[in-house]
């Protein structure tokens, strides 16, 4: 994909002082149009460097450009969706795509980086402009039910991703997506999911409102969707960090919920109940657990069929294993990554998704990322579990490319 231009071109123009009309001096008249003549809502083109002259304008997609052919010189997308520009005819070219991100309030402009624009089309994330919304998810179907990862009950691991525009997708693990949520979740700023909160065997998604604090609870129905949410936690979530859906940790066969309070560094455990709330919070872990920025319920990872946390030090990039015990809190950690774990930017912990019965563990990468068959930011690599609380070595995932440009995965 080709990169925009338009923030460089941007700084450039006010550099020159092209975007602000009050530098023509007080009382002078532009004779020709100019940026700020782009309507709300419209994509605006002209075929001069410096947004003056006759302008083009649309708020519709245009798989030709008529007399516009190979025009666009300097552009403006005041529109609050992406805007995509292709060389070619019927939304194509070579050279992918150049993605103008949406400025409904009109403050940038540029060019599209030479005038070789021959359509263009709106869509609600840069994604869509050369490909889907959300990534291919392809996983086994496992011979055990894992009790957690998988939304729709087929045995197959599941993923959710928010996306730029706030949807929310179900990719049910053969490839393909369904848009389950389609708006608004981009006010949230945590989002998690580990069995079953509600009572009803299927998986539950939980996430905390950025605005308020609150926690909810959406209720999964068994085919991917959600059903309408409740309040679980009425606010002061905010000061809390490392919300993790981990599973069943007390010991009553309901998912808890753990958490870090980065004020002091403890590590508390907030218990599922019987009326699909949180009980009253315990104490797991007295300090220190700053020093982790990353906490991954993965489920057993040991055999001993009770779930597991793994976690992330920030200071050395290493992976632990903390194994829960039969008493409901954590045995002496366990080192499973010696280090360089830091560039991975997110963990998918989604139950057995090689299909051996063994829980695995799914990274998503960072830019500093180096792997065979995938480097950079948005690769997937898989780590299986071994079922002794190890990781076999991570295969970066050719087949499952671009992860990138995404607002949460999970
Ligand atoms: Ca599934
Ligand atoms: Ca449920
Ligand atoms: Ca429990
Ligand atoms: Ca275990």
């Amino acid at each position: 994909m080709r990169n925009s231009l338009l923030r460089r071109l941007a700084a450039a123009a006010t550099t020159l002082g092209l975007t602000s009309l009050g530098l023509l001096g007080a009382g002078a008249t532009p004779t020709q149009a100019a940026i700020g003549d782009c309507p709300s809502g419209y994509f605006c083109a002209w075929r001069t460097d410096n947004g003056t002259g006759t302008m083009y304008r649309t708020n519709v997609n245009q798989a030709t450009l008529g007399s516009w052919d190979n025009q666009f010189r300097s552009v403006v997308n005041h529109t609050n969706k992406y805007l995509c520009l292709y060389d070619d005819a019927n939304y194509t070219g070579s050279a992918g795509a150049s993605v103008f991100p949406p400025d409904p309030a009109g403050t940038e402009w540029g060019g599209p980086g030479g005038n070789s624009v021959s359509s263009l089309k709106f869509v609600p994330t840069g994604r869509e402009c050369s490909g889907l919304a959300y990534p291919p998810w392809n996983a086994a179907v496992s011979p055990v039910k894992a009790g957690f990862g998988d939304l729709d009950g087929d045995r197959r691991p599941d993923v959710l991703v928010r996306d730029e525009a706030g949807r929310l997708w179900f990719l049910p693990g053969d490839g393909t997506g369904r848009l389950v949520g389609t708006g608004g979740w981009g006010a949230m700023n945590a989002l998690t999911r580990h069995g079953d909160f509600t009572g009803d065997a299927r998986e539950d998604v939980i996430a905390r409102e950025t605005a308020t604090g609150k926690l909810w609870l959406y209720p999964g129905t068994g085919t991917g969707t959600l059903g309408a949410r409740r309040l679980i936690g009425s606010g002061g979530w905010n000061a809390m960090a490392r919300i993790t859906a981990y599973g069943d940790l007390t010991g009553d066969a309901r998912s808890d919920l753990l958490a870090v309070e980065p004020t002091t560094g403890r590590l508390w455990l907030y218990p599922g109940t019987s009326t699909g709330t949180l009980g009253a919070r315990k104490l797991l872990g007295s300090g220190g657990w700053n020093a982790m920025n990353a906490l991954v319920a993965p489920g057993d990872m040991n055999g001993d069929a009770k779930a597991d946390l793994i976690a992330r030090e920030a200071s050395t990039g290493k992976l632990w294993l903390y194994p829960a015990t039969a008493t409901g809190s954590f045995g002496p950690r366990v080192l499973i990554g010696s280090g360089g774990w830091n560039v991975m930017a997110s963990f998918l912990a989604l139950g057995d998704f090689g299909g051996d019965g063994l829980n695995d563990l799914a990274t998503l990468t960072t830019g500093s990322y180096v792997g065979e068959g995938c480097r950079g930011v948005g690769c997937l690599v898989l780590y299986s579990g071994k079922g002794t609380g190890f990781l076999n070595p991570g295969l970066p995932e050719s087949r499952q490319v671009d992860w990138s440009d995404l607002r949460g995965t999970f």
